[in-house]
């Protein structure tokens, strides 16, 4: 798909995306303007990060409607939520609003792979990338993940394979956005503040097969009950992954074997016990990821040949270093307590866990209810802390203290520590209330261990 603009563009929000986004339009001829809310905005670093002569204008603070009105078009950074003054401002003026990925969608060439869901995407995204670099000359991996999709639309190629990892944040304002192949991981709770109600939250997930036609693939997960129903009802091919049965028709375990089943195809892809992730869930990751690429028409034997070499992204229960006979685990990554139940699951030693963070108005029971014996001790801290350990206290769980810095939080977790034991960073909550990202917190933890003794 090939695009040109002449129209004046309001790109919201001046970080990654926004940057990418407003890089993108003025390649293409666009005249941009860089919004965004935050009347602290440092304009001149921002500025900084386009060409000498650019002519990106960049307005900050309150946006009236008479600004609103001067703009055609808003493509929209994902963390801006929908229902902030300005974008009602907007939607009043008429001005169509797109999501980030819909403007890199409409640049971009090639085949492209979608994968969102609550937890895994990350994983399987880069999984999957991993398999498309081995496949093809030209290959990007793209979105949540880190990496703005504008940012690499137009490198892209007739021949190119992408996948893009997709929040709900940027599934909510799609148009015309259609993967090759799609796919769905899970649906649980997560980001309520934001979607108020789990109906709208799942619905803006299953945006991502919305445009999908009968050539299209989407993937699914069996055992996600709302997931079967939506893929029973789905006019597009549908393969399914189960990590609990032998499935008539899709991608399952049979004696440690991930196999997939097509009509009257049988392929065997890897033993679980042949790959670097553990846990269940990773077992899920692997059978969505190689479900994905065979679906994007990628050979059998690259796919086997990734799977084994693959190994755990970083912040996904990541091993971090021993220190006096204590293993030390960063989850940063684990930012809702879906999330975080399967590393605590994972863990197979006695476990000090850090956590608390961002609000973002999260059930803690059924967390709390999965540390089993296996948590011996809670290290508290960010805007939750009280929350959680009230929720902990109702559940029988009473061993816990707060902190006031992942510092503090280091070093009382290795006091509480003994030989043989573990220590996981494994929030349940998103960083924003302390850390601008789970990346800077999951870091700031690993040099705290680095740094003991
Ligand atoms: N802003 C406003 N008004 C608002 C809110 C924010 O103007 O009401 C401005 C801020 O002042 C800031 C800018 O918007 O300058 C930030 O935009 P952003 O929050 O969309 O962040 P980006 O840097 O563009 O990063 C985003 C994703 N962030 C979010 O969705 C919050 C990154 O996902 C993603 O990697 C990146 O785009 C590239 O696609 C991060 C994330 O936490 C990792 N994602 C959530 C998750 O995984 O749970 C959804």
């Amino acid at each position: 798909m090939s695009m040109e603009f002449s129209k004046k563009v309001l790109v919201a929000g001046a970080g990654i995306s926004g940057i990418g986004a407003a890089k993108l339009l003025l390649e293409l001829g666009a005249q941009v303007i860089l919004y965004d809310g935050n009347e602290a905005l440092d304009v001149e670093a921002v500025r900084s990060r386009f060409e000498k002569d650019s002519a990106v204008e960049i307005w900050k603070g309150e946006l009236t409607p008479q600004m609103a009105s001067q703009a055609e078009l808003c493509v929209i950074s994902p963390g801006i939520p929908l229902e902030v003054p300005f974008v009602q401002v907007l939607k009043n003026a008429s001005v169509p609003v797109w999501s980030e990925i819909e403007l890199a969608f409409r640049a971009g060439k090639g085949r492209l792979a979608a994968i969102t869901g609550t937890n895994g995407k990350t994983t399987t995204t880069a999984l999957v990338g991993e398999i498309f670099a081995n496949a093809a000359e030209s290959a990007f991996t793209v979105g949540n993940i880190g990496i703005p999709y504008t940012q690499e639309a137009l490198h892209m190629r007739e021949d190119s394979l992408t996948v893009v990892e997709c929040s709900s944040f940027q599934l909510e304002t799609i148009i015309d956005f259609k993967p090759d192949v799609s796919a769905i991981l899970n649906i649980t709770e997560d980001h309520l503040n934001r979607h108020h109600t789990m109906e709208n939250y799942a619905a803006i997930k299953e945006n991502i097969a919305r445009n999908q036609d009968a050539d299209g693939t989407c993937v699914l997960n069996y055992e996600d009950e709302r997931l079967r129903a939506f893929g029973s009802e789905l006019k597009i091919q549908v393969i399914f992954f189960s990590s609990e049965r032998v499935l008539e028709q899709g991608i399952y375990l049979e004696d440690g074997m991930i196999v997939l089943k097509h009509g009257d195809q049988k392929i065997s892809f890897v033993k679980t016990d042949e790959l670097n992730i553990i846990g269940k869930h990773n077992y899920e990751n692997a059978m969505a990821a190689a479900a994905i690429a065979w679906a994007m028409g990628v050979d059998v034997e690259i796919i086997r040949k990734t799977l084994k070499a693959f190994k755990a992204v970083e912040h996904r229960i990541e091993y971090v270093a021993e220190k006096q006979g204590v293993r030390y685990y960063n989850d940063s990554k684990g930012t809702n307590p879906d999330a975080a139940i399967k590393a605590v699951c994972a863990m197979s030693r006695p476990t000090v866990l850090i956590a608390g963070g961002y609000d973002k108005e999260s059930e803690y029971d059924e967390w709390i209810e999965s540390f089993g014996g296996r948590i011996s001790h809670m290290i508290l801290m960010g805007v939750t802390a009280p929350k959680i350990a009230e929720c902990a206290k109702k559940h029988g769980f009473t061993n816990y203290e707060f902190v006031d810095s992942m510092e503090s939080a280091v070093k009382a977790a290795a006091a509480a520590a003994r030989s043989g034991d573990a220590v996981l960073l494994s929030p349940a909550c998103a960083s924003w209330d302390m850390f601008p990202n789970y990346e800077v917190r999951g870091r700031i933890f690993k040099d705290c261990v680095h740094a003991l003794d």
